[in-house]
C-alpha cells in the first residue's frame, strides 16, 4: 500500500528537500567553527535550546495564555509556557510578572510602549548614535514614528552617561516612560538613579537589559528589578537562548502588559521558541552559568587592556560588562575599514559610532567587541591577548593580502581548537549537510 498522504515531500530531510538552503547552512557552520565571533550581541545557543526550537511544537497554535487559550489541544504547550514563566521569575529574582511571548526584544519594547502610552506620547531614551537601540525611538523605527522621543547620551570627554542630560530631557519632555538600557555602553548602569529621575517626574522606568540579562541573571550586574516598572530583554545574547524576547512588569502592570502582547500586537505565540526559552532559563539557573558569565567578564577586561596596549582608544578606559567600545582613529582607520580588515582574517566584530562621532553610521570611527560567544567556546585570557594582537596586525597590514591570508590561517587554526556547542553543529561543519 502506498503512502496515504500521497506527498513524499513531507518526510524529506532538509538536504533532500532543499540542497541550496542545506549547503548555505553547512557553509555557515564552517564559518561559525573557523572564525572567532566577537559581535557583542551574538552567542552560541545551548544545543538543547536549538533542539527545542526545531521541535514539533512549531505545529501548534496557542493564542491566549496557559489555561485560557482560544484553541483546543493546548495541555502540553501550557506546561511549556508555565515552565518558561516560572523559570524566568526564578532566574530574575525580584521580578513580579513575566510575559514570555514577545517574538523579539524590539517586540517586547513595543508591547511596553503600547501598554503604557498612547500614540504621540512622550518618552526619553538614550539615542541610537550614543549607544541606545533602534527600538528606543530612532526616527526610522515605529517607536520614533508613533511616539515622541527625547534623547540623552553620553559625555563626549569620558563616554559615561550624561546624567545632567537625562535630567534635562525628563524635565523638558515630561515623559510617560524613561528608558535605561543600551547596545554599546560598556559600564554598569545605575538603575536606582534612573528610577529616581523617572519617578520624581511621574514617569515609569523601562529597563531594556537585552545586552546584560545574562550578567544580571548571574548576579554580576546590579538587578534592575527593585527599581524598574518594566524590564525587557532579548533571550539570545548573554543568556544563550533562542533568538527572541521577554517582558517583565510590576505586578499591578502585568495584566495590561499581557493584553498589549496578545491580542494587542501578536497573534499565536511561537511555542517552539517559548520551549527553547524555558530550556535556556533552566540552564542559566545551573551554577555553571555564573562561572561562564564570570569568565565572559574577565575576558572582556583582558581584551580591553590588550586592545588599549595596541593603540585602540578604549572608550571609558575599559569595561564592566561583556562589551568593549573602541575608537580606531588612533590606528589611522575608520570603523568600517577596521571591521573589513578583521573580517578578512576571520575575526568578526561590528563597526560602531563612538561618543562625539563625526562620521556616518555606515562608516563610524569605532568598533565594538564582545566576549560572550568566544567565552562559550572556552577561550580565555591568552586568547584575548592573541585576538588583540591579530586585530592590530590585520588593521596595520590591511593592504597586504599575503599577511591577511597568514593571519586568517592562524585564526582558524586557533578557533578549531575550541569546539562549537552541539555535536550536530560540529558534524555539520565537518561533513556538510
Ligand atoms: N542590534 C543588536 C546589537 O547588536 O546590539 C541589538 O538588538
Amino acid at each position: 500500500m502506498g503512502d496515504p498522504r500521497g506527498d513524499r515531500n513531507m518526510d524529506l530531510s532538509l538536504r533532500e528537500a532543499d540542497p541550496e538552503v542545506a549547503a548555505a547552512i553547512a557553509r555557515e557552520a564552517v564559518r561559525q567553527r573557523d572564525h572567532i565571533e566577537l559581535i557583542a550581541s551574538e552567542n552560541y545557543a545551548f544545543a538543547a535550546v536549538r533542539e527545542a526550537q526545531g521541535s514539533i511544537l512549531t505545529n501548534k497554535y496557542a493564542e491566549g495564555y496557559p489555561g485560557k487559550r482560544y484553541y483546543a489541544g493546548c495541555e502540553f504547550v501550557d506546561v511549556v509556557e508555565d515552565l518558561a514563566r516560572s523559570r524566568a521569575l526564578q532566574l530574575f529574582g525580584g521580578s513580579e510578572h513575566v510575559n514570555v511571548q514577545p517574538h523579539s526584544g524590539a517586540s517586547a519594547n513595543i508591547a511596553v510602549f503600547s501598554a503604557a502610552m498612547e500614540p504621540g506620547d512622550s518618552f526619553v531614551a538614550m539615542s541610537l548614535s550614543q549607544g541606545g537601540h533602534l527600538s528606543h525611538g530612532a526616527p526610522v523605527n515605529l517607536s520614533g514614528r508613533w511616539f515622541a522621543p527625547t534623547f540623552y547620551g553620553v559625555r563626549p570627554d569620558d563616554g559615561l552617561i550624561d546624567w545632567e542630560g537625562v535630567e534635562r530631557a525628563v524635565a523638558t519632555a515630561k515623559p510617560k516612560i524613561l528608558i535605561a538600557g543600551a547596545s554599546a555602553y560598556p559600564r554598569t548602569l545605575d538603575f536606582a538613579r534612573f528610577a529616581a529621575i523617572a519617578h520624581d517626574a511621574g514617569a515609569k522606568l523601562l529597563v531594556d537589559m537585552a545586552h546584560i540579562s545574562g550578567i544580571v541573571a548571574a548576579g554580576l550586574h546590579p538587578s534592575p528589578f527593585p527599581h524598574a516598572d518594566y524590564v525587557t530583554s532579548t533571550t539570545h545574547k548573554t543568556l544563550r537562548g533562542p533568538r527572541s524576547g521577554i517582558a517583565f512588569a510590576r505586578a499591578d502592570l502585568g495584566a495590561a502588559l499581557d493584553k498589549s502582547v496578545f491580542p494587542g500586537m501578536q497573534g499565536g505565540p511561537l511555542m517552539h521558541v517559548i520551549a527553547a526559552k524555558a530550556v535556556a532559563f533552566g540552564l542559566a539557573l545551573d551554577p555553571s552559568f555564573r562561572t561562564y558569565m564570570e569568565r565572559t567578564l574577565a575576558n572582556a577586561k583582558s581584551l580591553a587592556a590588550a586592545l588599549a596596549a595596541h593603540g585602540f582608544g578604549v572608550v571609558t578606559g575599559g569595561t564592566d560588562t561583556h562589551l568593549i567600545l573602541c575608537d580606531v582613529t588612533p590606528l589611522g582607520v575608520t570603523g568600517k575599514e577596521a571591521t573589513l580588515a578583521l573580517e578578512a582574517v576571520g575575526v568578526t566584530i561590528n563597526k560602531n559610532s563612538i561618543p562625539g562621532e563625526t562620521r556616518s553610521p555606515m562608516v563610524t570611527s569605532g568598533v565594538r567587541y564582545g566576549t560572550p560567544a568566544a567565552t562559550t567556546r572556552g577561550m580565555g585570557e591568552a586568547e584575548m591577548v592573541q585576538i588583540a594582537a591579530w586585530s592590530a596586525e590585520a588593521i596595520a597590514r590591511r593592504d597586504d593580502p599575503a599577511a591577511l591570508r597568514r593571519i586568517a590561517a592562524e585564526v582558524s587554526a586557533l578557533a578549531r581548537t575550541f569546539p562549537v556547542p552541539g555535536r550536530d553543529a560540529t558534524s555539520l561543519a565537518e561533513h556538510g549537510a
